[in-house]
């Protein structure tokens, strides 16, 4: 799953440096940036659920807004953890699952994100991709006992000017019990 996403971003990567040159916003992820090429062309990412919901052992409800997310419980028990994500936002937000004791712990590179690639190796858990502001989406994530940081890691342009989802406090955390 991670290397057809990887994939994704690349060949996306090269739509966006094909269509920007070398202009220095090149490297930032745009709206849509791990979604298919098509749909990163056309600016719009549409949910797109991760896991069955279903089967799922526990429910959070997690509401995204400019800019945070906040969920309806801080602690679950261990298990298969839906996230019902609500964007009540304008702008498209995405969740990030990451096993970590808190947003602080996450390696932040020089583009205002947090690194993907720097996270200690299988801490990333999973992600509900980004998705439009007034929808839902739900990712459903095999939850062990730790603490986890939920956290969104948009970088969008509102007026112009870059905002970094993540470093405006977009993130909070989730402990699941044993
Ligand atoms: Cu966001």
């Amino acid at each position: 799953m991670r290397i057809r996403l990887l994939t994704a971003a690349v060949l996306t990567s090269a739509v966006v440096l094909a269509a920007c040159g070398n202009d220095d916003g090149a490297d930032v992820r745009q709206i849509g940036g791990e979604v298919s090429g098509s749909q990163a062309a056309s600016g719009t990412a549409e949910c797109t659920p991760i896991g069955d919901f279903a089967t799922a052992d526990t429910t959070v409800n997690a509401t995204l807004d400019e800019y945070s997310v906040t969920l309806d419980t801080e602690a679950v028990t261990t298990g298969a953890v839906h996230i019902a994500a609500e964007n009540i936002g304008d702008e498209p937000h995405e969740i990030l699952v990451v096993e970590a004791g808190s947003p602080d712990d996450l390696p932040v590179g020089a583009d205002n994100r947090v690194s993907e690639d720097d996270l200690p190796d299988g801490s990333l858990i999973g992600e509900i991709e980004a998705f439009p502001g007034g929808q839902t989406c739900d990712g459903t994530f095999d939850l062990d006992p730790g603490t986890y940081v939920l956290f969104c890691n948009l970088v969008t342009s509102p007026g112009g000017i870059e905002v970094s989802h993540f470093m405006e406090g977009m993130a909070t955390t989730l402990t699941v019990t044993g």
